[in-house]
């Protein structure tokens, strides 16, 4: 196999995750009444179809990631997820943030080794810098925000945008990219 030389390859990428407030309804028919917010992590691709306004497209990473491994904090039964197909995410219920940490495997043809990447889960909302309209006064600290004062500022979302970048690609794996 012939490495190209001299070339890099960018593919641009957003990782991060988006969570809501669980309704009181949703909470008193879960299995876990502890849990306050269902969350989504995900690896999503950056590149938009030129005829489209979406951004964050699911099926356009599978040509070159083998899999994604979500590993999530160990309060989780079988908190290491591996995603073999778009979507690459995990979808769950909890209470508390922390951090995941995310293993991208790449196509066994490229011959590149995996990535990981660090995600904080972020279910709260900063309250400080987006106060609530009737609020009456300004928290001095970062605080969390009462369950239904987080449900009114509607869903967080922390994402954010990233570069995989191939130095010196094999041939074949660079004639894969670039007829994408
Ligand atoms: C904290 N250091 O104390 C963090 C840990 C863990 C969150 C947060 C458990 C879900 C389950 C869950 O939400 N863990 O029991 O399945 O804030």
């Amino acid at each position: 196999r012939v490495r190209v030389r001299g070339v890099t390859i960018h593919r641009p990428i957003i990782y991060g995750n988006t969570a809501t407030v669980l309704t009181p309804a949703e909470r008193e028919t879960s299995h876990y009444p502890d849990h306050t917010h269902r969350w989504t992590v995900a690896v999503r691709s950056a590149t938009s179809a030129p005829d489209s306004d979406v951004v964050g497209g699911a099926d356009d990473l599978a040509y070159f990631i083998k899999r994604v491994t979500f590993k999530l904090h160990d309060t989780y039964p079988n908190p290491t997820r591996n995603i073999d197909k778009p979507p690459f995410e995990v979808s769950e219920t909890g209470w508390g943030e922390f951090e995941i940490q995310i293993r991208i495997t790449f196509v066994a043809e490229s011959g590149e080794k995996a990535i990981t990447l660090y995600h904080h889960l972020k279910l709260h909302p900063w309250s400080v810098t987006f106060p609530l309209p009737n609020a009456t006064s300004v928290p001095a600290e970062p605080e969390i925000p009462s369950p239904e004062n987080a449900a009114k500022l509607g869903p967080v979302h922390s994402w954010q945008y990233d570069e995989i970048v191939f130095a010196d690609p094999f041939q074949n794996f660079l004639a894969l990219l670039t007829a994408h």
